[in-house]
């Protein structure tokens, strides 16, 4: 999974991502934008995995992971290029978390704009539609053209359908993850990775000082449809050096119970609306990420595309229930030992077998 860390210049989008990912990439307030993203894995702590390794004593323990991406700051300046490599690049990713400056800092305020979230996010909801809107105009002439020249098929008239509802609801000035979008059309759109059609997490990049009094810009941000939380992003940097018992009581004092790795991944399946399932076994414990409402023979196809093509069954188990009986046979005793088709909808903490044959 590949999350991009975006927002305006300076907002403290490195800094947080030294927190998540104990990297010690420079930050500065005069540093000049870089030309490219830093990229770091976060490994998603999952308790279960822990336990049922300890279960199973297997030779190789595999938490799920996220890849974070930490771009330079955009949607700056009227000379800033939404077609350019890095914009494609942002464009890539399966979800944004926009770190937006609620810190006070006078000389940023002057360099650059003063803290404003909600000034900020505006602007960055305008850029993002104004970028989608171009791209889609673009595509809409072209295809345009290409009817004047006698190149119409029925793929062409989807997708020119489905680009003229977006349009409509670029035009209103409206982001097009809210439009709800046939599933043909969508599929017909896929490819274009619109920025308003990402979803997106809100952060608010504050002072240890100003943490608890964010409750008014967030709850704005949250009427507005966005998920949204804040964060003492130079704090958490500062956390990331000390010891693991240092770091919780500082976290405690400030009414928190999880690391930043722990809240942000935890935000983001969220924000995706993930879940996970696991394999288990003598050689490998192993967290797998789908979206829920996945199906056995999809979740399948995430371990090997064989799996998928040969599947016959799942055999399938409870995480909770192997905690309480302690072992595979007293499941199958209890009938607790279930076997899935295909269509079996895979549930949060499902722990899978898949029967295949190819
Ligand atoms: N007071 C305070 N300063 C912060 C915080 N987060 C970041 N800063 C400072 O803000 C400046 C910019 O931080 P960066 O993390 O480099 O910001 P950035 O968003 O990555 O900057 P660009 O990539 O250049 O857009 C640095 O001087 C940081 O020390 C914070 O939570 N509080
Ligand atoms: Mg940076």
């Amino acid at each position: 999974m590949k999350i991009a860390l975006i927002g305006p210049p300076k907002s403290g989008k490195t800094t947080i991502f030294n927190a998540l990912t104990g990297a010690d990439y420079e930050v500065d307030k005069y540093l000049p934008a870089a030309s490219e993203a830093n990229i770091g894995f976060v490994q998603v702590t999952d308790e279960r995995i822990t336990r049922l390794s300890e279960l199973y004593k297997p030779k190789k323990t595999i938490y799920a992971n996220i890849e974070f991406h930490d771009f330079p700051g955009i949607f700056a300046r009227e000379s800033d290029n939404p077609e350019t490599a890095i914009y494609t690049e942002i464009k890539g990713s399966e979800a944004f978390v926009l770190i937006l400056r609620a810190f006070k800092d006078e000389e940023l305020d002057q360099l650059y704009s003063a803290a404003d979230p909600l000034k900020m996010l505006s602007h960055f909801e305008d850029e993002m539609i104004l970028a989608d809107m171009l791209v889609v105009e673009k595509r809409l002439e072209r295809i345009l053209h290409g009817y004047q020249r006698g190149i119409k098929t029925p793929a062409l008239q989807l997708e020119e359908k489905a680009l003229n509802l977006i349009l409509e609801q670029l035009q209103a000035n409206k982001s097009i993850r809210d439009l709800e979008l046939g599933p043909e059309e969508a599929k017909a759109v896929r490819g274009f990775q619109f920025f308003s059609a990402k979803p997106i997490l809100v952060l608010l990049n504050t002072s240890e000082s100003e943490f608890k009094k964010q409750e008014e810009t967030l709850s704005a941000i949250r009427q507005r449809g966005f998920m949204a939380e804040v964060i003492a992003g130079k704090f958490e940097q500062e956390l990331s050096s000390l010891s693991e018992e240092d770091a919780e009581l500082f976290l405690a004092d400030m009414g928190m119970t999880l690391s930043i790795n722990d809240r942000l991944t935890m935000l983001c399946y969220e924000l995706l609306g993930l879940i996970s399932f696991f394999t288990v076994g003598s050689d490998e414990v192993r967290a797998w990420t789908i979206s829920k409402g996945t199906n056995a023979v999809d979740a399948a196809g995430k371990i090997h595309s064989d799996l998928a093509r040969g599947f016959i069954r799942a055999e399938c188990f409870g995480y909770e229930a192997i905690m309480e009986y302690g072992s595979e046979k007293h499941l199958r005793e209890k009938g607790l030992f279930r076997l899935e088709g295909k269509e079996y909808i895979v549930k949060d903490g499902d722990i899978l077998n898949i029967r295949f044959s190819v």
